[in-house]
């Protein structure tokens, strides 16, 4: 059993469970086992903000309006109700790279476009040099993008769209999180769905 603890507002502990409270709360995973091990986060009822650690963290929002920011590592993340915001700060974050390499990517789980829930890489701007810009679905016949492009593709099975981030143009890849399409019900992702 692992420890689990409730929390008020904007606490720190290298926990490896942390809940949040009815109300809104700011909520961070510690770096515990050097951030080898992630770690599980709820935030319960209200607007919470989520700060995943070093490690590959499993974060809730739970019911209302989240912010959740899963860090590095390879991070699965669960907005629950309500108009959540998923952030990323770098495109280290994004741990994945390209998709074809490991560990893993960021995993949005239940990204609903009808509730509000958005991708915000606005932060990422000043890493590209540029603002960003969404040019839609990967044409696999375009090996190159340009510069600040976000795009999309299927995953190979299908479960899952990836979602590429192009810094400098070229052929390389800076980072991939990819959406289950589970909740998409037919939708795919557009400009809509980022904030950039
Ligand atoms: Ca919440
Ligand atoms: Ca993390």
């Amino acid at each position: 059993m692992l420890p689990s603890y409730q929390l008020s507002q904007s606490v720190i502990l290298p926990d490896l469970n942390v809940w949040g409270t009815s109300s809104g709360d700011v909520l961070y995973a510690g770096d515990s086992h050097n951030g080898l091990i992630g770690s599980t986060i709820h935030g319960g009822d209200g607007n919470d903000t989520l700060y995943g650690g070093a490690g590959g963290d499993t974060l809730f929002g739970d019911n209302d309006n989240d912010v959740i920011v899963g860090g590095a590592g390879a991070d699965v993340m669960y907005g629950g109700s309500g108009a959540d915001t998923f952030v990323w700060n770098h495109t280290s974050e994004t741990a994945g790279g390209p998709v074809s390499h490991f560990p893993p990517n960021d995993l949005i789980m239940d990204f609903r476009a009808s509730e509000g829930d958005q991708i915000d890489l606005s932060h990422l701007a000043k890493e590209a040099g540029a603002h960003l810009n969404f040019t839609g679905e990967h044409d696999p016949g375009k090996y190159a993008g340009g510069p600040g492009e976000v795009y999309w593709e299927n995953s190979a099975d299908g479960a899952n769209f990836n979602i590429f981030i192009n810094l400098h143009g070229g052929t390389h890849v800076d980072g991939t999180i990819s959406v289950n399409n589970y909740f998409s019900l037919g939708d795919h992702p557009d400009a809509g769905w980022f904030h950039l």
